[in-house]
This record gives C-alpha cells, sequence and structure tokens, in this order.
C-alpha cells in the first residue's frame, strides 16, 4: 500500500478560483508529504501548448493534450491538479474515459461562481476587453462554457473560502482512500 495516484480535474470561468484553489490544495498536500503536482496555463499553455489558442478545435486539443499528461502524472501515482476553463463537456468526459480505461481515478471538480462575480472580480481585465470585443471567444461571454451536471466535488467558490474548499476536497480523498 502506497500513496495512489487520481487526477481532479478542475473545471470552471476564469476568474472562478480554479488556480487559487488548486494552488492552496497543492501546498497543503505537499506539507502532508503527499506527491502533488499542478498542470494550469502558466506551465502548459506557455511550453507543450504553445501552438494553440481560444478557438473551439484549440480548446478541444488543449484540453486532449493535458489529459494525457494528467494521465501520466497519475499512473505514477501523483495526485495531479489540472486548473483549465476547459469548458465543453465533451472534452472533459474524454479525460475521464482516458482515464478509467487505464484504471485511474478521475474527479470532476467544478468551481462554480455566478459569471457577474468573475466579472467583477476580472483580475486581468479580460472581461472588460470582451466585452469591448478587444478579446474574441471570450468563455462565458462570447464563447461557451457548459457548466458539469454531476461533478464528483461542487465548490461554491464565492460563498466559501480557499481553506474550506481545500478541507471539502481532501475530504473527499481521504473518504476514497486516494490518500
Ligand atoms: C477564455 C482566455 C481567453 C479566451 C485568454 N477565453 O483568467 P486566466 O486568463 O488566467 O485564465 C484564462 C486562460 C484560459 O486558458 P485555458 O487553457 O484554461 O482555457 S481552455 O480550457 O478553454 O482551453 C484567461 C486566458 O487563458 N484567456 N483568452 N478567449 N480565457
Amino acid at each position: 500500500v502506497g500513496q495512489k495516484g487520481v487526477t481532479l480535474w478542475f473545471t470552471g470561468l476564469s476568474a472562478s478560483g480554479k488556480s487559487t484553489i488548486a494552488t492552496a490544495l497543492e501546498q497543503f498536500l505537499l506539507q502532508n508529504k503527499i506527491n502533488s503536482y499542478r498542470l494550469d496555463g502558466d506551465n502548459v499553455r506557455f511550453g507543450l501548448n504553445k501552438d494553440l489558442g481560444f478557438s473551439e478545435a484549440d480548446r478541444n486539443e488543449n484540453i486532449r493534450r493535458i489529459s494525457e499528461v494528467a494521465k501520466l502524472f497519475t499512473d505514477s501515482t501523483c495526485v495531479t491538479l489540472t486548473s483549465f476553463i476547459s469548458p465543453y463537456k465533451k472534452d472533459r468526459q474524454s479525460a475521464r474515459e482516458l482515464h478509467e480505461a487505464s484504471n485511474l481515478p478521475f474527479v470532476e471538480v467544478y468551481v462554480d461562481v455566478p459569471i457577474e462575480v468573475a466579472e467583477q472580480r476580472d483580475p486581468k481585465g479580460l472581461y472588460k476587453k470582451a466585452r469591448a470585443g478587444t478579446i474574441p471567444e471570450f468563455t462565458g461571454i462570447s464563447a461557451p462554457y457548459e457548466a458539469p451536471e454531476k461533478p464528483e466535488i461542487h465548490i461554491k467558490s464565492h460563498e466559501t473560502s480557499i481553506e474550506d474548499a481545500v478541507k471539502q476536497i481532501y475530504q473527499y480523498l481521504q473518504d476514497k482512500k486516494y490518500v
């Protein structure tokens, strides 16, 4: 017996809090000697996927490649956190099936926030630019976000502290004996 791998697939709008929660969870896991690795835009979209933009086809390919990488990390017994909008149900379902075909656990974590709240936060000014039309195909404004219907974990980030979100996810991992 030892650590088993699991992929925690975060999904949610830009500025929903995905990366904030995933980063806090990663810190918590590492402090508890649980091997964890976070894939996000900063280490994937600027490297492996730097040839991809935000068209539907490019987002499909973005998520497909991330799914494959997450599967490899998880196969190596890592608690793998992916933090991407992943707006299409079909792509998230494919990521799940890819894991399940190799008997690797896949947990969908929906970081749910009303679009008004995300737009109000607008930490990078992207919603403003999207409204002005200078960023095309912006998720929630001019491109779709297909919310999960039955995520394993549902976090309403505007009503939950980061600490409580981390606790909620860690509790789930313990209940399922993934950690
Ligand atoms: C959505 C965009 C766009 C468009 C740039 N639509 O808040 P951020 O800045 O840091 O996170 C967003 C990030 C989304 O990349 P993902 O790889 O997560 O998207 S997907 O899963 O849909 O492939 C945002 C920024 O990139 N960004 N243009 N048009 N977000």
